[in-house]
């Protein structure tokens, strides 16, 4: 989806985080939805995320997803310098098991908000439907991809438990 305007920036303070990261990414690209990924740590590189952040949506961004690990102050960061929505990723940290991630991230000011999800994997993906929810309110096709995506989660649920063995 590189030749699309992206829709959503899904931006990390490191590589280490991509291992979860990609799965926001693996959704946004099951709903059709073109975005692009960055590395932007705000302790190691703040000029990137002030660049990144002051300018995502005059570039067309809707929504942007910060997967942050530890003393995770990207998505907040973000949210200082940016008008658009935020979704934080909580990663899980060897430390802490992700405790302080979610901690970091979750607890704004009033006033600067940062949309947190569960810590990793299934954060990552919800992450990606929160932002495909937010698009999907003014594009038909998010829209209906969204919808048929609910669908086929519904669908994939059986009415009884199985022994594996059937
Ligand atoms: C945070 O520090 C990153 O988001 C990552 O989760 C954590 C550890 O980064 P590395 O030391 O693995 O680069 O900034």
């Amino acid at each position: 989806m590189s030749d699309q305007q992206a829709l959503v920036g899904v931006i990390m303070g490191s590589q280490s985080d991509w291992a979860i990261m990609t799965h926001a990414c693996e959704t946004l690209t099951a709903l059709g939805i073109a975005h692009e990924t960055r590395i932007v740590s705000a302790h190691r590189t703040p000029d990137r995320l002030v660049s990144y952040a002051t300018s995502a949506r005059e570039r067309g961004l809707k929504v942007v997803i910060a997967g942050a690990g530890g003393a995770a102050h990207l998505p907040g960061m973000t949210a200082a310098m940016t008008p658009l929505p935020v979704f934080g990723v909580p990663i899980e940290s060897k430390s802490l098991k992700g405790l302080d991630s979610l901690l970091s991230i979750v607890q704004m000011p009033g006033g600067v908000p940062v949309g947190t999800v569960a810590i990793g994997k299934a954060g990552a993906i919800n992450a990606a439907l929160l932002a495909a929810a937010v698009i999907a309110l003014e594009d038909k096709a998010v829209s209906e991809a969204l919808d048929a995506w609910r669908a086929r989660q519904t669908a994939a649920v059986a009415e009884q438990p199985s022994d594996g063995t059937a």
